[in-house]
């Protein structure tokens, strides 16, 4: 495959941009009174306007064009049908199998893997169903009240998000708890909260060697057992999910108390998996299967759809015209909806974890611009904090915008101010004002003469500045599921293009590497010399602190 730079439509899309330079989103719309229907989408429940771009049928046309050079959709049916598709990885790439509720055979390595996929569903009802209706006991006999789910990375940032995005659906019973940092005070902190006899331990690792996560499933494990005065407690009291069955009986937990899944579910992909667990319990699992649900409607849209109609389409390659041809450093997401207020979080690791790369499946160093760095927030605090760089900053910023139609908890016309500031945002980005009506404003307001003069400049908008806007009914399961994979899709058509592994992440591993030898160099009160002086002087001065308490380094 050649590197994307050398595609006939980049070099064609170049040229446009150039040309696109000249004209403003202000002309584009007062040119084409349809421009909304002419570029907005609808699939799984979600409206997606991108209208509020740089963009002509031109550039469409363009991105189409690329797509199909760098043969898009050959690359969905491959992940689809189960090829080993992360190559560096020897591994198939199939959340979509985790999700596909039709049922229909998917192959990996010649066997269909749809029962043992189904077979975890059922478990995983017949569990939630138990410690939901209070007849999982723990052990002194009492119904289980808060489930505290021990991981990281892929098996945090994923149930995080979706508990808490789903939070109106919650059995009223029972609390949700995430530990994932190795620092010990999210621990110690957590376990404040808890009593012994009435808590549940999911300790979600993939590979069940993390040692973030093994560190603190053990301090779970031995303040269960304290409290409890038995180890015998700690069957009633702690699940594993994982793709690792002898490392999690070597644990202590019982293979009868494993959830199982596979090397084919990657850890930012693996939401829709057992890694679900604590979803599924605080939900339900009725509501979990929505979940997967929704996300499967946007899977057949993504691999039906023709690519002009197809929303995982259009925002990977909008997203990328961005990153590639107008050099937009950073993508943001804002959810106007405080229950997705994770959801940028999520997406970072989505993003940045699998279009973080600058070698092509090649080998080769790639020559075009890949993941942009992802950030974001609720827009309505952002509007009070950071959004002025985005309306009158040096820098261009493309922004998505999420909103609900309905609220899940109205209240008054609440809902109303919350959409409004949505949309006035994205009309403000895009129109901008002028100094004429800037000026013309001030006059308005009684400021004229010398202090019109100096306050005019600061007073313009430049606009012409990117939105893409998102609307849903509500942000009920089925929603989320497809609003996840759509930002999944649009993840991989964006690699697809630039022909990078989106699913492997070795970029992680040199400071997992090095962490060992300077966790060793800072046990005792030796001074340390064997790094650069950078490494040394900090840990030196660490050692030297808690050694004397405070004052100078040295
Ligand atoms: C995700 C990454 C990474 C992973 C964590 C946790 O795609 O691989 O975030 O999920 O490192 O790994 P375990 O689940 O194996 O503990």
């Amino acid at each position: 495959m050649p590197d994307c730079s050398r595609f006939p439509a980049w070099k064609k899309l170049k040229e446009h941009q150039k040309d696109m330079q000249r004209i403003s989103m202000r002309y584009l719309f007062a040119e084409d009174a349809n421009r909304f229907e002419r570029f907005s989408l609808q699939a799984g429940g979600i409206l997606l306007d991108y209208s509020k771009n740089r963009i002509t049928a031109l550039t469409v046309r363009l991105w189409l064009e690329l797509a199909k050079e760098a043969r898009l959709s050959d690359a969905i049916e491959a992940m689809f049908s189960g090829q080993k598709i992360n190559r560096t990885e020897d591994r198939a790439v199939l959340h979509t199998a985790l999700r596909n509720r039709d049922h229909t055979p998917v192959f990996v390595d010649g066997r269909d893997i749809m029962p043992d996929v189904d077979g975890v569903l059922a478990r995983m009802r017949t569990f939630t169903d138990e410690v939901r209706n209070g007849n999982w006991l723990g052990y002194t006999g009492k119904r289980i009240t808060d489930i505290v789910n021990i991981g990281i990375g892929g098996s945090d940032l994923g149930p995080v998000m979706v508990t808490q995005a789903l939070k109106p659906y919650w059995h009223r019973d029972l609390r949700a708890h995430f530990v994932s940092n190795v620092d010990p005070s999210q621990m110690i902190d957590t376990l404040a909260e808890v009593d012994p006899e009435t808590t549940l331990f999911i300790v979600a690792s993939k590979t069940f060697t993390t040692p973030e996560t093994l560190l603190n499933a053990h301090v779970a494990r031995r303040w269960l057992i304290d409290q409890a005065g038995s180890e015998a407690a700690v069957v009633r009291h702690f699940v594993a999910v994982s793709t690792n069955t002898e490392k999690v009986q070597a644990f202590g937990i019982d293979k009868e108390h494993m959830f199982e899944f596979w090397d084919w579910v990657g850890g930012r992909y693996s939401i829709w998996s057992a890694v679900g667990l604590p979803v599924a319990l605080m939900v339900g699992m009725d509501h979990f299967e929505d979940f997967l649900s929704g996300a499967h409607a946007m899977d057949q849209h993504f691999r039906t759809a023709s690519p002009e109609r197809n929303l995982p389409v259009i925002m990977g390659m909008l997203s990328l015209w961005h990153n590639d041809f107008w050099n937009a450093e950073s993508q943001a997401i804002f959810p106007y909806d405080q229950y997705l207020a994770r959801f940028p979080a999520y997406l970072q690791q989505l993003e940045m974890e699998s279009n973080g790369k600058s070698v092509t499946f090649d080998g080769k160093t790639s020559r075009c611009q890949t993941g942009p760095v992802i950030w974001g927030e609720p827009g309505g605090n952002g509007q009070h904090a950071f959004f002025q760089l985005l309306h009158q900053g040096t820098r261009t910023v493309p922004a998505d915008f999420l909103i609900a139609a309905e609220s899940q908890r109205p209240v008054d016309r609440q809902h109303e101010v919350l959409q409004a500031n949505c949309f006035a945002q994205t009309k403000a980005l895009m129109l901008g004002k002028t100094r004429d009506e800037a000026k013309a404003e001030l006059m308005r307001n009684g400021v004229t003469g010398k202090r019109l003069e100096m306050l005019l400049p600061h007073k313009v908008f430049p606009g012409n500045r990117p939105t893409t806007t998102l609307v849903y009914r509500k942000l009920d399961p089925y929603t989320l599921g497809a609003l996840i994979a759509l930002y999944e899709h649009k993840v991989f058509v964006q690699g697809a293009v630039w022909n990078i592994n989106s699913f492997d992440q070795w970029g992680v591993e040199l400071g997992k590497q090095l962490t060992g030898g300077i966790e060793t160099d800072l046990a005792d009160d030796k001074q340390i010399t064997g790094h650069d002086s950078s490494t040394n002087g900090l840990i030196n001065a660490c050692k030297h602190l808690r050694r004397n308490g405070n004052g100078a380094t040295g």
